[in-house]
């Protein structure tokens, strides 16, 4: 069974969408494997970020990202690294289909509220990011993944 990172963003905390985003990963049949409400400092955007660490927004990416508390979350089930971009959308909400997260709740890429890992390989990184070394079966939480299978 695959697991994806997923974080809500600082945008989405304060406009009360971490109800409304875990809604639809439960409703797609994800199974929840770990969550934690934290705010993130700026060394650990920046890790989180790296590979874009080049690009002109870089700066203003880590300063919205440390704007205020995130949302991080490792959901499982099928295919959940493709299963969770699908649902979360295009990166640009004006690009992003109506049914989406971003094409339902943003206007614009620099506010685009959610995240979701593009690879395994990049979840597998983000979640040591996030939620330590230690592999997430390890995690409390995960044991109500277990039981749900
Ligand atoms: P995604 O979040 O869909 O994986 P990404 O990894 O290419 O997209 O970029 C990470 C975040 O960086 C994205 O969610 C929003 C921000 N971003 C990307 N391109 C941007 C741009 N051209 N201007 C401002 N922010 C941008
Ligand atoms: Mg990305």
């Amino acid at each position: 069974m695959e697991q994806t990172f997923v974080m809500v963003k600082p945008d989405g905390v304060r406009r009360g969408l971490i109800g409304p985003i875990i809604a639809r990963f439960e409703q797609k049949g994800f199974t929840l494997a770990a969550i934690e409400l934290l705010r993130i400092d700026r060394l650990l955007a920046e890790q989180h970020y790296s590979d874009l660490r080049t690009k002109p927004f870089f700066g203003e990416l880590v300063d919205y990202l440390t704007s205020g508390p995130v949302c991080a979350m490792v959901w499982q089930g099928e295919h959940a690294v493709e299963n969770a971009r699908a649902l979360i959308g295009k990166t640009n909400p004006v690009e992003a289909s109506t049914g989406t997260i971003r094409g339902d709740f943003a206007m614009d890429i620099a506010g685009n509220i959610v995240h979701g890992s593009d690879s395994a390989a990049s979840a597998a990184r983000e979640i040591g990011l996030f939620f330590g070394k230690q592999p997430v079966s390890s995690h409390p939480l995960d044991l109500y993944a277990s039981e749900q299978g």
